[in-house]
């Protein structure tokens, strides 16, 4: 049984649980919070990020290898095609919205979700860098209806782990969703998944986790 390590309001965590469900595949959770100075977590995931998992070969960190694992491992239902060159193109997808928009956009998560403030400077360096990214991601990404065209596939996993988080940042700092502006309907795609029970279990796991985090429970 593989074990999904993290929390339910990590986007990564997400990306990686969306996979499990789409897949099928039997998965346990178990809470662990960034940070962690802990033996048993830092051999695993030596920054202390999450999420990794437990798996009966052994452990595994990185969103994105323990995605491709699950698909080596797990190949049906394939959410990767085939198709060397249709594969790779999904995985360009992949880490055009890892490295080019999440990861930036990340630096905005401080102020616009968790009450920090990022400077003026950081704020400008950000804005430009994610308008340029964002312009990019548009020759790229197809949504139609899907990130990499007409079917699921890990794509649509990093997608949801990184449209709604950056646009939703960007509009809550800039007053304006640079992925909305880049051309990006970040929304209605959104909804559409939303239709799946793989995202409808994500998405309600991650309402619980806020409104416990919120003390509202
Ligand atoms: N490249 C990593 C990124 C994971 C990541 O940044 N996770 C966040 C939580 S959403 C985290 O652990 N942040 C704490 C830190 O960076 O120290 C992956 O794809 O798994």
């Amino acid at each position: 049984m593989i074990t999904l390590c993290g929390f339910a309001i990590s986007n990564y965590y997400n990306k990686v649980k969306l996979a499990l469900l789409e897949k099928g595949i039997a998965f346990s959770e178990e809470t662990v919070l960034t940070g962690s100075t802990d033996e048993a977590v830092l051999s695993v995931s030596p920054l202390a990020k999450v999420p990794f998992v437990r798996t009966p070969d052994g452990p595994l960190c990185e969103s994105q290898v323990i995605v491709d694992w699950l698909e080596v491992a797990h190949p049906e239902p394939a959410l990767i095609p085939k198709d060397a060159y249709a594969a790779a193109k999904v995985r360009e997808l992949c880490s055009f919205l890892d490295l080019h928009i999440e990861l930036v956009g990340r630096e905005l998560y401080g102020q616009a979700f968790f009450g920090g403030s990022c400077s003026p400077q950081v704020q400008e360096r950000v804005r430009q860098q994610l308008t340029k990214n964002v312009a990019a991601l548009k020759r790229l990404i197809k949504l139609s209806p899907f990130a990499a065209g007409t079917s699921f596939t890990i794509a649509d996993c990093s997608a949801f782990a990184a449209l709604p988080t950056v646009g939703m940042a960007s509009k809550a700092v800039f007053g304006t969703d640079l992925l909305a502006d880049g051309g990006i309907d970040w929304k209605p795609y959104m909804k559409m998944l939303g239709e799946r029970p793989s995202v409808q279990r994500v998405v309600a796991d991650r309402k619980a986790a806020q409104e416990a985090m919120a003390g509202k429970k």
